[in-house]
């Protein structure tokens, strides 16, 4: 037997064939994969030898999917379609042998094989949902046969990775076999099927789940209902159920009709264009052209916090949850425990949710140890600051800290807006010294700007990025300016959102057209859920802004009932008259006559100065690329990942139009506004912020 083809080999062991793939780094089902399958299916078929099959892979991982980087290129036969039929329709029972993560087509040929066996460690999983699509290649009809109607909306909307003994409980694996012997075990498993004359079970003929389920619409009509506020603004979501519901009404084959039709809907959609292009932005972004490839991360086993407040608690989460000590400093002992409580608070709650065993709540609070003395870091590996936004403070906290931390150790700032070499420019190791800029909460939002100083080492920085892997972020390096990349682009939208009040939108006005867009929430819910009082202060404030105004008047958001809006017991928002008072009075003040504001012009004046001040970012390699950008915007900021990021976004709508607006915008815009001549550039030569390589 041996080669079929690059990718593929088939040998024969005791009469049972080996189909083995090996296509790094995921096995994906590329077009040689799928010849290589087909044919090796051919060859053992007719090999009179040959009693049954393993489909089985090379490398970290089953077939992960499709192969990604082949949408949107002319597709090629053998299809996905066909390798499946190849396999089901065998004479001779086919066992998949899972290892690492069978996922997306992966998965769907799994289920096109008889019988399937894992390691215990494997993960299955659907995860097309995250790309805009639905599985495919018989995913929606195959997995509810097997683990019910109930079982495959939750699998296939959540695209979860489902580890193998649920998989085994729910009948998706047919054996779970010893790490490390899959090879072996499947051969074994193999014979033992041949031996005992099992049938070819194909699972498109498994019919009485779905049976039971025909005639209880309930089921998918209470999905969507519990669902519709996750699903919001998603497509695949809606069309993942109704494949699903045409899998129990509908028999096998006219079921695959309706996904094939759904799937290439979603396919040539918008949506689905720019979750693929967030899937490679993503992995795009973990990689640093000035940085060697090889280049060694220090190990980081002790971390240290400065400050246990709304940040430095969350921060320290990320590290106890992967098992690293962090030592805690504060002030007083009242800020100290008043912070350790909330990280056990939080804990708690996840164990509440079923989320966490109560034992690892403990372990991890073992992990974490509070002091009063900042002494107590000089063995950490990395400290992390996050103190008040106060560079004053900082600077106090890093000359300490210079003394204090042994040599090698990496010095961080959280903050927010900053000058990272400022800060730096205080210590005798500003190679040592970074910017790790986490987001709020610190222990769930999964972005992290990575701060490179003018001075910070190449180890540093590979270090920083390999350890934001590990403790679960999207990490984006940034380069030093105020603000960074995210809070440097809310600040132009931010500035737009409070100039309209002038003009004669409210609040909830703009906030709804940012909702609408897909934001989790506008400008002004935020401010309220932040805090109208971050950055205020009561002994200077001169009333000469709404916000200040706010304040003054014991407004200071969610925390105080009201801010911009006003809230119930429920902390619901409702639009607030004495803030429309306010508005409105600062308009007579200055004598504007308010006017009707369309939801579009708001929109575009939200959007489109954020745009033109990403332009500058990367004019000014504050960001290496547009896609950088994106990711940050979608981990950070909460915008829709469906419209790909603010860069993507201007790419949809058009650079020139883009241009064309903030022009006829011109003066609403601000004195100092004035437009990237990037941006210009390209809107000039008919190009796209993707076009820049
Ligand atoms: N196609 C092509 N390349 C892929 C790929 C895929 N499916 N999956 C990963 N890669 C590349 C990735 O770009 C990166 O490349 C490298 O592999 C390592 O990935 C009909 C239509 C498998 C869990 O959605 O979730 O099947 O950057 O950095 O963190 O129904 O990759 O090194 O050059 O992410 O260890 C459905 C997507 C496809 C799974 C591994 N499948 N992949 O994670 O490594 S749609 C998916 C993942 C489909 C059918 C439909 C993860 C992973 P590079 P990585 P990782
Ligand atoms: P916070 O006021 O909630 O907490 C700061 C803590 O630092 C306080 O508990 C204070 O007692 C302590 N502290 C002050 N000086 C100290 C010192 N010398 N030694 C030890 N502890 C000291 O503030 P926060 O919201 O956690 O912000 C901390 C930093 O993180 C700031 O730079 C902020 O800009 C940044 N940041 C905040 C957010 C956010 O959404 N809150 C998001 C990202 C970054």
């Amino acid at each position: 037997m041996g080669a079929i083809n690059a990718v593929t080999d088939l040998s024969v062991e005791d009469g049972i064939a080996l189909i083995t793939i090996n296509y790094p780094p995921v096995n994906a089902l590329s077009h040689a994969v799928r010849e290589g399958i087909v044919n090796s299916m051919k060859q053992a078929g007719a090999d009179a030898a040959v009693k049954a099959v393993v489909l089985i892979c090379e490398g970290r991982t089953f077939m992960a999917g499709a192969d990604i980087t082949e949408f949107g290129k002319p597709p090629k036969s053998p299809w996905l379609l066909e390798v499946i039929e190849s396999l089901e329709n065998s004479s001779k029972p086919v066992i998949a042998a899972i290892h690492g993560t069978a996922l997306g087509g992966g998965l769907e040929v799994a289920l096109g094989c008889h019988y399937r066996v894992a390691v215990p460690s494997a993960k299955c999983g659907l995860p097309e949902v995250h790309l805009c699509l639905l599985p495919g290649a018989g995913g929606t009809q195959r997995l509810p046969r097997i683990v019910g109607p109930e079982k495959a909306l939750e699998m296939i909307t959540s695209g979860a990775h489902v580890d193998a003994r649920t998989c085994q409980a729910m009948g998706l694996l047919d054996e779970l076999v010893p790490e490390g012997q899959l090879r072996a075990s499947a051969i074994e498993f193999a014979k033992k099927v041949v031996a005992e004359n099992r049938p070819l079970k194909k699972v498109r003929d498994m019919n009485d789940k779905v049976e039971a389920a025909r005639g209880k619409p309930e089921i998918f009509s209470e999905f969507r209902k519990a669902n519709a506020r996750k699903f919001r603004g998603f497509l695949a979501p809606e069309y993942i159920i109704r494949s699903i519901e045409a899998a129990v009404n509908l028999p096998f084959d006219e079921g695959m009709q309706i996904e094939r039709k759904l799937f290439q809907e979603l396919m040539d959609g918008e949506q689905s264009a720019a979750q693929r292009y967030v899937f490679f932005a993503e992995r795009q972004a973990s990689k640093i052209p000035d940085l060697p490839d090889n280049l060694p991360a220090l190990p980081i086993a002790k971390v240290g916090i400065v400050g246990a407040g709304t940040m430095g608690g969350g921060i320290a989460m990320n590290f106890a949850n992967i098992g690293i000590p962090v030592t805690i400093v504060e002030t007083r002992q009242e800020a100290l425990e008043r912070g350790l409580a909330v990280i056990r608070k939080n804990y708690e709650t996840t164990a509440k949710r079923g989320k966490l065993k109560t034992e690892d709540v403990e372990k991890r609070m073992s992990l974490l140890t509070g002091t009063l003395e900042l002494e107590k870091l000089a063995d950490c590996d990395l400290i992390i600051e996050a103190v008040f936004e106060n560079m004053a403070v900082k600077k106090e906290v890093f000359a300490k800290l210079d003394k204090i931390a042994k040599q090698g150790a990496i010095l961080a700032s959280n903050t927010s807006y900053l000058d990272i070499n400022e800060i730096a420019s205080v210590t005798q190791r500003p190679e040592w010294v970074l910017g790790l800029h986490f987001f709020s909460p610190a222990n769930v939002m999964r972005l992290l700007e990575v701060v490179r100083g003018a001075k910070t080492s190449a180890q540093v920085i590979a270090t920083a990025m390999q350890l934001a892997k590990k403790i679960g972020k999207v990490a984006v390096l940034v380069g030093v300016c105020y603000g960074f990349v995210g809070n440097r682009m809310l600040a132009a939208r931010q500035e737009q959102a409070t100039a309209m009040l002038m003009e004669g939108a409210m609040p909830w006005d703009i906030d709804k057209v940012l909702y609408d867009f897909g934001m989790p929430m506008g400008p002004f819910a935020m401010a309220d859920l932040a805090g109208l009082d971050i950055g205020w202060n009561k002994e200077t404030s001169s009333s000469s802004t709404v916000r200040e105004v706010l304040c003054e008047m014991d407004r200071r958001g969610q925390k105080t009932g009201a801010g911009f809006y006003d809230y119930d017991e429920q902390r619901t928002a409702r639009p607030s008259p004495v803030t429309e008072k306010i508005i409105k009075d600062f308009m007579s003040k200055a004598g504007a006559t308010p006017r009707q504001l369309s939801e579009q012009e708001i929109l575009e004046r939200c959007i489109y100065p954020m745009i033109n001040e990403g332009a500058k970012i990367l004019e000014e390699k504050i960001a290496l690329r547009p896609s950088d950008i994106d990711i940050v915007w979608i981990n950070g900021y909460g915008w829709p990942v469906y419209r790909g990021g603010p860069m993507f976004y201007a790419d949809s709508v058009g650079l020139a139009n883009v241009v064309a607006k903030l022009k006829e915008y011109g003066p609403k815009l601000g004195a100092g506004f004035s437009i990237s001549p990037l941006l210009e550039r390209l809107a000039a030569e008919g190009k796209r912020f993707q076009d820049l390589k």
